[in-house]
């Protein structure tokens, strides 16, 4: 690395935004439900900024932390996070929000509550409160935990190997090892955390021990798995936690004929989507709320989105409808109407 400090990649006032934030207890710091990496690693990172300026932060969490790596991150690492319904947000006199967006719809802050600090990396929403204290959304930066070492770097914060190995693994995953959406401030970022994070800890978050249901839930995807030309499906139907639909979208995305993949299932009777492109400038985002249309909320970024589906009935047979109607959109949208549709595997015996 040619030069220490990660470049500055907004006009953002840090320094002004800390010194605002002066004198206030306790923060409740939340991320998108069912958290990823990127979310947590941020949120973290934003705990112990503004713990050395004598605000102790509380990480809020909701959904659920389905996927066996997340789990792995949050327990080796001891990322303490709080259930959102065994929280009061009246508690607090600091709320912030990173990685998503008030109204983005995948968070479970109360839509009435007041935000004071907005950090992301998504478009900005045009709907945003103008009341925002610390606004800080670039959606030219590949993921919102490097906006938070940027912090902490210019504040001069040492980062322990706990959190260095949080920050790396996410920026690993997010951006698929600086392959996917990544800007030189993350190119920048990952060069100094390898040398800062511990990692055997890194290896024991990445490759966890998985119980048999996690194979069977591969098998499942993998025999429901259609293909369109260039575009996979796949409806997992009921999920046993939401953020499947990601990791099977991924993992479908190595498939030699695939360009896109759209992975949907649901879960307590609210659909999810999964959206992924090769192409670099895909425009995921705006695809997936192109499909999804006034069935649901969506966001992304070029190559990678997702939305939620509202609750039609409880037992999510509409959710499932909803797929079909979201994937019947991708396909016209991507011009393959004509393409006849086959299985990824035949059935065994
Ligand atoms: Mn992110």
């Amino acid at each position: 690395m040619s030069d220490s400090k990660p470049p500055e990649t907004s006009d953002f006032d840090l320094d002004r935004a800390l010194a605002a934030l002066r004198g206030r207890k306790h923060a409740l710091i939340c991320t998108h439900d069912n958290p990823d990496p990127d979310g947590m690693a941020a949120m973290e990172g934003m705990r112990v900024l503004l713990d050395r300026g004598g605000t102790r932060g509380t990480l809020g969490l909701g959904g659920i932390i389905g996927r066996a790596e997340n789990r792995a991150m949050v327990q080796v690492l001891g990322i303490p996070m709080v259930p959102m319904d065994r929280i009061d947000p009246g508690n607090f006199d600091l709320v912030v929000l990173i990685d998503t967006q008030p109204g983005a719809g995948n968070n479970s802050l109360p839509t009435d509550l007041r935000v004071d600090v907005v950090i992301d990396h998504h478009p900005q929403r045009h709907d945003l409160p103008f009341d925002i204290q610390w606004c800080d959304i670039r959606p030219a930066i590949g993921a919102s935990s490097t906006i938070v070492f940027t912090y902490l770097r210019r504040c001069g914060v040492p980062i322990d190997k706990r959190l260095a190995t949080a920050f790396l693994y996410a920026l690993k995953t997010e951006t698929r090892d600086l392959a996917r959406e990544a800007s030189p401030a993350e190119r920048s970022a990952y060069l100094e955390l390898m040398g800062l994070a511990d990692h055997e800890l890194l290896q024991r978050i990445a490759s966890p021990k998985v119980p048999r249901e996690h194979f069977a839930a591969l098998q499942r995807a993998i025999a429901r798995t259609r293909v369109v030309g260039k575009l996979l499906l796949c409806d997992l139907g009921e999920l046993d936690y939401p953020d499947l639909v990601a990791e099977v979208a991924d993992l479908l995305q190595r498939y030699q004929g695939a360009r896109w993949v759209l992975c949907g299932g649901h879960h307590q009777g609210r659909g999810v989507l999964s959206l992924r492109t090769d192409h670099r400038d895909g425009g995921a985002g705006s695809v997936m709320k192109a499909i999804v249309a006034h069935d649901g909320t969506a966001g992304g970024h070029g190559m990678i989105a997702g939305a939620q589906l509202a609750a039609k009935n409880p037992r999510g047979a509409a959710t499932t409808e909803g797929f079909v109607a979201c994937a019947e959109r991708l396909v016209a949208q991507l011009g393959l109407s004509d393409e006849e549709p086959g299985r990824l595997v035949l059935d065994e015996g």
